[in-house]
This record gives structure tokens, C-alpha cells and sequence, in this order.
């Protein structure tokens, strides 16, 4: 590194000190904190990104959102060139990089890694970082933090694209490096067609009129202003947005949203007696989960939700139906069986992997986080990943949609009608409309509404696919939560010693019982989960761990 370089770094990071005695950690799913704390956290993010553009040769992403958190929260993300989370490997160097006590010590570990990595700092390579933030006002102070970072790389710029949802981000990078056109106009047109195109294979069979409006909760953030952009471009759909964030007491993710509704499973603000009945969906703070809910009765605040899992079930038996569509017997089409693969994390609701097991598919489980579903989805021609969350998309393998690619070009001359046809034009749209960056709840929505009218089926048609079983979450406040590790997708404990067991023991005694505990990534608490026959069940159920959990490592326990 040339002394220019060296006193570049060393005075813009002088500007931006550590606030003292906090330690950051990029988590789960990026640096996330109280916005007032994260200028030097993002500033040396934004540093790390071009680092990242440098060594890749290629365009990054940085996106500043504290997603489903409250509003004065904030955090920094960045997207590798595939348009997927950061690889996992340098996630030790970020967390290096934001608790370095000094410009100095910045300084030090930015030459170790660059030498270990050959990444050269001789402003030759234009190191390109595409940066994107949702709607909190600290979005714009720390955008320029964010600048501030990527420009004490020489030869580096940040393009900025403005108030964007996390996964247009991720969608831009991913375009932009493959070499197709990548603004918000191209990603709106990507989906407004690719929905368009299934719509008009769809058999005709449509929703009755009443079901036919859906009513978005937009979590009073990002999600509600681009759903508004994105109707305007499409026919075929009618939607009503609340919770748009337009109003003076509309507050990014209180008492609405994904995150909440999924989590309370009451009524979000905005909604009531007069949707009962209705097909209602909730966007979480930055668009990347959705989550559909029927409000049951007037009598209650209570709401039936329609989650992830269901979501992904929907997904997973539409794709199975056009590969059977295009795989008929004794046809060529039999020479390349796809292989199709579903991944859930602990959290499915039992229910749904029962039901995707009866569906013949090939389910497996991973830890928390969209960085652990997503790698695994790559293993499939086909991979559906979704968290009961919300998070999630579906993934095509290069070689199966140059194989799609072959297919359509062999059937040009096909009827119309041919339903072989038909099926491999749908999947090919779903590749086009779902998007493969990242889990999106703009793309996803429009496939569950197309999905939807395909079938003919109401909100409570889909809900019915099969019953979840009651469950419970609850959160315990621990001594220290690093000291727990678990195993085989965060199912079992390994450590401390001793808990498994009371845990298996515990769980035994309800039928239909599993529960789990895990440090969560994003906050300092261990989640404890519970799921039995009834909810009384599992209400105590979840009430026995949480109990073995303060037992084992509680602050009581000192
Ligand atoms: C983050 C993750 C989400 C995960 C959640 C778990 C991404 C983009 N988001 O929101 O996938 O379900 O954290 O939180 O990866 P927890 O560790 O606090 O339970
Ligand atoms: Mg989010």
C-alpha cells in the first residue's frame, strides 16, 4: 500500500472513532444497532465492500437497513457479485474491521488482509459499490458514512440507487454483474412481465370476485412505495396498501408488518372487522419477508397465519405439477429427471414437513439465516428455501434452465394448448419473476397471487393444504449466550453439558412434542421454541425449556 493510500485511510477513519465499549458482530444477517452508534461501523463497511469489488473484480453491494427492527435501529449488509449475502469467509475480517480500537489498528488489519487476500491497492481496478437503504432517516447520514468508506479506497466509487426494498439491491448487483440492465425500471419491468406471461397461461379458472382483492400491510416502510410503483405496471391485480408509511403516525414496523404478525399472530394496525374473511398479506420493513393472514372473526384479534412454510408448500406442489405436466411417460422428456429439493430450518411448523415428505420431496434442514438456506438451495436443479418468516425464494440451476431453455425451442412449433408447452413457458417465467438473488416479498407475492389464480383457490383453499401444529417462541435472557452450541441444524445442544437431555426428557412427555433452543443472531437472547398437539401443550411446553434454559444459563444462575 503507497503512503498516499496509507493517509487517506488514516484520515477519513479518523473521523469516524468506535463509539467505546461496543462490540460489533456482522451476525446473522449483517451489523445491526442503534442507528446512533453505526457511523463508524458502516464507514469501515464501506471500506470492506470495495476491498471486496477489488478482490472480486466485481460490482458489491451495500445495503444500510435494520429491516423488521425498530425504527431508531439501523445496520449495514453487503451483497456479494452474485447478489447473495457476503461469503461467509470474510465475515471474521468485517467483524475485525468495525471493533478496530484506532485508525492504526484499522490500518494494520486492512494491509494483513489485502496481503492474504492479494488484494492490490494501486487505484488501477475501479472498484464498484452499488449502495441502497430503506426508509429510516438515519438512511441518509449513514449513506454518507458509507461514502465516506468506499472513497478512502482510492480508485473506488459508490453508485447510489436511493430509497430501495433489500432484495431490488441484491436483484441490481446480481443483473448488473451478469451484464444485463439493472435499474429499478428493469427490475420492475423483469416482474411485471414474467407475472404477466404466467397470468396469461393460467387456465382461466380465477378466484371469485370478493377474494379477488388482496390487502398488503406494507410495514409503514419501503415495501408499501414500491408495491405502489409495481401495481401501476400490472393488470390482473387488485391491490389495496395499508400501512403504507404515508402518515404522520404510520411508524416503520410498529404493531405491523411480517415480523409482527408471524410473531403475535394478532390483527396488525390497520386491519380489522371488515377484513375477516379477506386475503391479507404483510411485507416486513425492507421487503425481503412475506407473510399472507386471514382474519378469522370479528370476535377476536386472533389471525390465522399463512406463513413461510405455507408459502413455501404452495411453491414447492406448483413446480412438482409442471415437472409431472412435462414428464410424461415413455416421452424423451424422461432422459433428464431435475431434481427438485426443498429446505426449511427447525422453525417449519412440523406440519409442513410432513406434508412436503408426502409430496415425495427431498426436505432438508439447516441453521437460521437466509445465507444457510440459500447455499444449500444451490445443491438442487430446483430449490425452494424458505423460513417460516418469510424469507425465501426459489432457485434454478444454470443447467436446468439452458435444459427449460432447449425445451421451449423444441415445442416453438407445438399447439397452443399443448400443456408440455404450457408448463415449461410457466417455469421459465417463475425463473424470471422469483427472485434468484435473494428471498424478495414483491416477487414472491406475485407468484403466490398467480400460483393463486392458477389453481383456482381462495386464501383458505391454500391455508387448508394442511393444519399447522400449534407452537410457541420465547425468548430468555442469558449470562452469556456464546457459551451454547448447537448441532444438527440448531435441533440439539451440545453445549452446556446436560440440557439436551432435560430438554428430550421434557418434550417426551407431549404428544406430537418438539422444541429446540438457539442463540439468536440479531439479538442478545436465546429463542426457545415449543410445538405439540394443542396449544396448551405447547405453551408448556415452551414455558419447561425456557425454564431449563435460565436453570442452565440464566442470570438467576450466578
Ligand atoms: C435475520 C435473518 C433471518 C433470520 C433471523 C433470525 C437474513 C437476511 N435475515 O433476520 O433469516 O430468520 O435473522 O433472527 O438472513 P434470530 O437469530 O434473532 O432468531
Ligand atoms: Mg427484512
Amino acid at each position: 500500500m503507497d503512503e498516499k493510500q496509507k493517509s487517506l485511510l488514516l484520515k477519513a477513519s479518523s473521523q469516524f472513532p468506535i463509539p467505546p465499549g461496543v462490540k460489533f458482530s456482522y451476525g446473522t444477517a449483517g451489523f445491526r444497532a442503534d442507528a446512533l452508534i453505526l457511523e463508524s461501523t458502516v464507514f469501515r463497511a464501506g471500506i470492506l465492500a470495495a476491498m471486496r469489488s477489488m478482490k472480486t473484480r466485481s460490482m458489491i453491494g451495500m445495503m444500510i437497513t435494520a429491516s423488521h427492527n425498530k425504527i431508531s435501529d439501523n445496520g449495514v449488509k453487503i451483497a456479494d457479485p452474485s447478489g447473495g449475502m457476503l461469503t461467509q469467509q470474510w465475515e471474521p475480517f468485517a467483524d475485525a474491521l468495525a471493533n478496530a480500537p484506532d485508525s492504526d489498528s484499522l490500518l494494520r488489519l486492512i494491509t494483513d488482509f489485502s496481503k492474504k487476500e492479494n488484494i492490490v491497492f494501486d487505484g488501477t481496478f475501479r472498484a464498484e459499490i452499488l449502495l441502497g437503504r430503506d426508509t429510516r432517516p438515519s438512511g441518509e447520514s449513514l449513506l454518507e458514512a458509507a461514502k465516506q468508506g468506499i472513497h478512502s479506497i482510492v480508485g473506488s466509487v459508490g453508485i447510489d440507487m436511493g430509497v430501495v426494498t433489500t432484495p431490488q439491491l441484491h436483484w441490481m448487483v446480481r443483473a448488473r454483474n451478469k451484464g444485463m440492465k439493472g435499474s429499478e425500471l428493469d427490475y420492475f419491468e423483469q416482474l411485471s412481465s414474467s407475472f404477466r406471461c404466467i397470468m396469461d397461461l393460467n387456465p382461466g379458472g380465477s378466484v371469485n370476485s370478493v377474494d379477488n382483492k388482496l390487502i398488503v400491510d406494507g410495514s409503514n416502510g419501503v415495501g408499501g412505495e414500491k408495491i405502489e410503483s409495481l401495481t401501476k405496471m400490472l393488470d390482473g391485480l387488485n391491490i389495496e396498501l395499508r400501512n403504507s408509511g404515508a402518515g404522520v403516525m404510520d411508524i416503520l414496523n410498529e404493531g405491523v408488518g411480517a415480523d409482527f404478525v408471524q410473531k403475535e399472530k394478532v390483527v396488525p394496525d390497520g386491519f380489522g372487522s371488515n377484513d375477516v374473511g379477506k386475503r391479507c398479506a404483510s411485507l416486513d420493513g425492507d421487503a425481503d419477508r412475506l407473510v399472507y393472514f386471514i382474519v378469522p372473526s370479528a370476535d377476536t384479534n386472533k389471525i390465522d397465519i399463512v406463513d413461510g412454510d405455507k408459502i413455501l408448500s404452495l411453491f414447492a406442489l406448483f413446480v412438482k405439477e409442471q415437472l409431472s405436466i412435462m414428464n410424461i411417460k415413455g416421452s424423451e422428456y424422461n432422459s433428464y429427471q431435475p431434481c427438485l429439493g426443498v429446505v426449511q430450518t427447525a422453525y417449519a411448523n412440523g406440519a409442513s414437513t410432513h406434508y412436503l415428505k408426502e409430496l415425495g420431496l427431498a426436505v432438508t434442514l439447516t441453521p437460521t439465516g437466509v445465507k444457510h438456506l440459500h447455499r444449500k438451495s444451490e445443491d438442487y436443479d430446483i430449490g425452494i428455501y424458505f423460513e417460516a418468516n418469510g424469507h425465501g425464494t426459489i432457485l434454478f440451476s444454470e443447467k436446468f434452465l439452458s435444459w427449460l431453455e432447449d425445451k421451449r425451442e423444441e415445442l416453438a412449433s407445438a399447439p397452443e394448448d399443448s400443456q408440455q408447452k404450457k408448463a415449461v413457458l410457466r417455469l421459465l417465467a417463475v425463473s424470471n419473476l422469483i427472485n434468484q438473488a435473494v428471498g424478495d416479498a414483491l416477487s414472491g407475492l406475485l407468484l403466490v397471487e398467480a400460483i393463486l389464480q392458477y389453481k383456482g383457490w381462495s386464501i383458505h383453499d391454500w391455508n387448508a393444504l394442511y393444519q399447522d401444529l400449534p407452537s410457541r417462541q420465547l425468548k430468555v435472557i442469558v449470562k452469556d449466550r456464546t457459551a451454547i452450541i448447537t448441532t444438527n441444524a440448531e435441533t440439539e445442544v451440545l453445549s452446556p453439558m446436560g440440557i439436551q437431555e432435560a430438554i428430550n426428557a421434557e418434550t417426551a412427555k407431549y404428544p406430537q412434542g418438539r422444541s429446540f433452543m438457539r442463540p439468536s443472531g440479531t439479538e442478545d437472547v436465546v429463542r426457545v421454541y415449543a410445538e405439540a398437539s394443542t396449544q396448551d401443550a405447547a405453551d408448556s411446553l415452551a414455558n419447561s425449556v425456557a425454564k431449563l434454559v435460565d436453570k442452565y444459563l440464566g442470570i438467576s444462575n450466578s
